[in-house]
């Protein structure tokens, strides 16, 4: 996939005065304001977007692509909220339908990957009065103690924000004591859209927009890292993603404490917003590079694989993306039940090659980033497959 480069672009006699204003703006590494945000989600067609953000990508990262390998660990899918996106959640009133892990259960979870080589548990679930502070502050002893190597990213503002309300504590100390029990990062979900004007509608009664934004804050002021996100293509407008990208930039701005922006796309499986139809792969497109445009203080892009699907995740690659997320080994169901992958999990193998037959540079990451293993030359037992060798047969 090869987009024009941003010299075409900026030649382009035909471009109108506002996409050359931003066009020039992005070349010249000067940010973009909240208007022209606007006008690229209103008027920027598909191709000018990519220039501009494999612009962007290639400055950064060139032709790197990184990936991780994890799994995820859902101690309950039975949630006391009623987030109207949400096919994951069981309900309280269909409690027999989910699942409630205890600390062993998820213990024993964990203690499954103690031969296979991830590097991160990705831990998120529903809202339940049983998860609370001393849950996880247990939890995440256990983890660590019985394996340092293994980075926990855990929870997100909505747990944070209900377990700290319920043990009547503030957010500082409460994200001090998680610290204290062995979190490393936070996830960057939660997030949907900050605007009360859709939270309200699809994830009332959770955590506020400014409730999520000042527990990212605390958790940065506390020197940790986190991710960011934002659920898209529902019944948002274009002004209500402008606003959520800029009060990202503007916290990012104050800590520098977000590593990641993943972009989610609404699927409409099982969940009461079944009757919207989907975002199209054009418009996921469009929202990766104004998002790779946009967040200029931010390092990384991720298209999530399991949620948009592994073609969508290649192209991606040409539209400021620069993270494929991680392995996943089919540990979670958020995804699936709303209409993503079946069974979420890709070789390591597998993601090199996905990150290679688009140009890509494959690395393997750490949570925080740090090059674990570097791809590019590494030679798999079927390479010569695709490589156009054809063996003869020996008489
Ligand atoms: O907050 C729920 C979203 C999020 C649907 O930080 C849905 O590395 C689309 O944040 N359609 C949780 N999205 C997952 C998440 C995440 C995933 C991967 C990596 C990271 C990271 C974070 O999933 C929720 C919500 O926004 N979600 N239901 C749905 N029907
Ligand atoms: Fe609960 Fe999260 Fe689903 Fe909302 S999105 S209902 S908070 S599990």
């Amino acid at each position: 996939m090869s987009n024009p480069s941003i010299h075409t672009v900026l030649r382009d006699s035909t471009l109108s005065a506002n996409l050359r204003a931003i066009a020039e703006k992005v070349f010249a590494g000067d940010r973009i304001s909240p208007e022209e945000g606007q006008v690229l989600f209103d008027e920027a067609p598909l191709g000018y977007l990519g220039a501009l953000a494999n612009f962007i990508r290639e400055k950064r990262h060139g032709d790197k692509t990184y990936f991780n390998r994890n799994f995820h660990v859902e101690p309950t899918n039975v949630c006391l909220y009623t987030c109207t996106f949400c096919s994951y959640s069981r309900r309280i009133k269909k409690r027999e339908d989910g699942w409630e892990y205890s600390l062993d259960d998820i213990m024993d979870i964990v203690k499954g990957y103690d031969d296979k080589p991830v590097t991160e548990v990705h831990i998120v679930g529903g809202v339940l009065p049983q998860y609370d502070v001393p849950f996880y502050t247990e939890l995440f002893r256990r983890i660590r103690a019985h394996r340092p190597d293994l980075h926990v990213k855990a929870l997100t503002p909505v747990e944070y924000h209900y377990i700290f309300k319920k043990a009547k504590i503030s957010y500082e100390e409460g994200m001090a004591l998680m610290k204290e029990a062995g979190l490393q990062s936070m996830p960057g979900g939660g997030a949907e859209i900050f605007h009360p004007e859709i939270r309200d509608q699809i994830a009332g009664g959770k955590c506020s927009g400014e409730e999520w934004l000042r527990i990212h804050e605390i958790w940065h002021e506390l020197g940790m890292r986190s991710n960011a996100t934002m659920l898209y293509g529902h019944i948002e407008e274009y002004r209500h993603r402008v606003d959520h990208l800029e009060k990202l930039r503007q916290l990012q701005d104050k800590t520098g404490g977000f590593q990641t922006f993943i972009p989610l796309k609404f699927r409409n499986k099982n969940n009461e917003l079944s009757h919207l139809d989907e975002s199209s792969v054009i418009e996921d497109l469009r929202n990766y590079a104004i998002s790779r445009i946009y967040l200029d203080n931010f390092d990384h892009i991720k298209a999530y694989w399991p949620m948009i699907g592994r073609d969508t995740a290649q192209l991606s690659l040409a539209f400021g993306v620069d993270d494929i997320d991680g392995t996943i080994d089919d540990t979670t169901r958020i995804y699936s039940m709303a209409g993503g992958e079946q069974n979420p999990a890709l070789s390591t193998e597998q993601l090199v090659k996905m990150i290679r037959a688009v140009g890509r540079h494959p690395i393997e990451r750490g949570t925080l980033y740090e090059v674990i293993a570097d791809y590019k030359d590494t030679e798999f037992a079927d390479d010569k497959q695709y490589r156009g060798y054809t063996s003869l047969p020996v008489v």
